[in-house]
């Protein structure tokens, strides 16, 4: 006889499963097996480590948007005339004469993410300014160009290095690759004033010009996606590269990709179509779950970019939005931006430690679980893994050791009759009585007086 809970994870499993598929219909059935399964894999995994490096670094700016006029309120505010705008851009294309990250080791950057508990990379092979930090043919604007200083290291193609070193972690790897380029002329025409984030010209008008930015962006991602091992997520920015002025033949695209990584994860970001395999809520975590595949992604700090003295979220924070999105069934992209000589930030590496803390503890909570109502309730926040089920009690800002009671109410998952309720990294059962039909959970003076962790506790309900 399956329990409720049993029927509650299933019917939301099977309910992704549909959403998967929808999300990414395709003509071949098993093709959508295929990617199912792979869904879920993703899901498994849970927690991501985000970067954004690139020559923009050197100036702890936000990546990007400063050079385009029409953003430059939120992305470049000291610019007041669009004189000052060209003199920008001139400064900042020729920031990659001067990347030259010589303490760039992107084996200890995999090992402080795997002891942060995550298990996926997603890295910036090449944002919207077009600079590539993969060695592309398409282009000399790139960290492999003769003209970038690292170029001379062994570790020019830093893209490759970084998924080489995650991969030996057991990371699964991800693309970031932007679709705009306002350095190439097929998007951006030198000849003509850039205002916006669109091409500068009507690709209406002139099909040849989008034509060739098109044949460069596919050749770029069939580079990515066939000579950099295996890559498990491609995805997708610049949500305003779609038909039909933008129309980059996606269909053809993840065509051409699954050719070369057949379980390939498609984001194409915000486009709503089947290419969009996944939803990526972007600084924010929905308010309840939700009946399709997502991840928020997030800045630990107040960029994506590196950000000199950034203004990072705190542990507390980070570990309990993990918690929080976990229970609703997504997954946490923490984004850091590496330092332009190559070091991850001190005090997000602190961060970091602290996450893998509280994961080395409480990590089977986390992983491989899926959403089981209600989700959260007050301070309670609630995971599944088969009949196990994990209640979560976030700690108030003024709490570090756990409450001396935890109440589980009427309709939450409870305990059945003569089972056990632990709490993890606790040694010993603990004790719970019926209450209001629901229970409550009494935390033993030792696990009060010297808590397991820190930030939020994990009380563990087995049949
Ligand atoms: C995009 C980029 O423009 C940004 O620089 C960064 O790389 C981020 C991860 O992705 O920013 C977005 C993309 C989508 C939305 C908002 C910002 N959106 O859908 O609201």
């Amino acid at each position: 006889m399956l329990s409720s809970t049993k029927i509650l994870v299933i019917c939301f499993g099977l309910a992704s499963l549909v959403m998967a598929s929808r999300l990414s219909a395709s003509e071949a059935p098993e093709a959508d097996a295929q990617l199912a399964r792979r869904i879920e894999w993703f899901r498994d995994r849970k927690f991501g480590f985000f970067m954004h490096w690139g020559a923009y670094s050197q100036l702890g700016c936000i990546e990007s948007w400063p050079l385009v006029w029409a953003d430059r309120k939120w992305s470049n505010p000291s610019l007041r005339t669009f004189d000052e705008m060209l003199a920008f851009r001139k400064k900042y294309w020729a920031l990659n004469a001067t990347f030259n990250p010589t303490k760039f080791d992107p084996q200890s950057w995999a090992k402080i993410a795997e002891n942060a508990g995550m298990r996926y990379v997603m890295f910036t092979t090449k944002h919207h300014d077009g600079f590539c930090m993969y060695d592309t043919k398409q282009t000399d604007y790139k960290v492999t160009g003769s003209d970038c200083p690292w170029s001379k290291s062994p570790k020019a193609d830093v893209a490759r290095a970084v998924f080489d070193a995650f991969r030996q972690q057991g990371f699964g790897i991800g693309a970031y690759f932007s679709k705009a380029d306002w350095h190439h002329p097929g998007y951006w025409d030198p000849q003509r004033p850039a205002i916006d984030r669109n091409p500068n010209y009507d690709t209406s008008k002139e099909p040849q010009r989008w034509e060739d930015f098109v044949k460069f962006t596919h050749a770029q991602i069939e580079e990515l996606m066939s000579n950099y091992g295996r890559i498990d997520i491609l995805w997708l920015d610049a949500g305003q590269v779609r038909p039909p002025k933008q129309d980059i033949r996606m269909d053809e695209l993840a065509a051409m990709a699954r050719q070369h990584q057949p379980h390939l994860i498609i984001v194409d970001r915000t486009a709503g179509t089947k290419h969009e395999n996944y939803r990526t809520p972007e600084q924010e975590v929905p308010d309840r779950p939700l009946s399709y595949p997502w991840e928020t992604c997030m800045t630990m700090g107040d960029q994506w970019s590196f950000k000199p003295n950034d203004n990072y979220k705190s542990t507390r924070r980070l570990v309990q939005l993990l918690v929080d999105i976990v229970a609703k069934g997504g997954n946490f992209l923490l984004n850091v931006g590496p330092q332009p000589d190559g070091d991850l930030p001190p005090e997000a590496v602190k961060r970091l430690q602290e996450i893998g803390k509280w994961m080395a503890v409480n990590g089977e909570a986390i992983y491989a679980t899926r959403p089981i109502a209600p989700y959260k309730t007050g301070r309670v926040c609630f995971t599944s893994k088969g009949d196990t089920v994990y209640a979560i009690y976030l700690a108030e800002d003024s709490r570090n050791a756990p409450p001396a009671s935890i109440a589980l109410p009427r309709g939450a998952p409870r305990p059945k009759a003569g089972s056990e309720v632990h709490l993890l990294g606790f040694d010993g059962a603990m004790k719970w009585t019926e209450a209001d039909g629901g229970v409550v959970i009494q935390l033993p003076e030792a696990a009060i007086k010297n808590p397991p962790c820190e930030h939020a506790w994990v009380v563990k309900i087995t049949p």
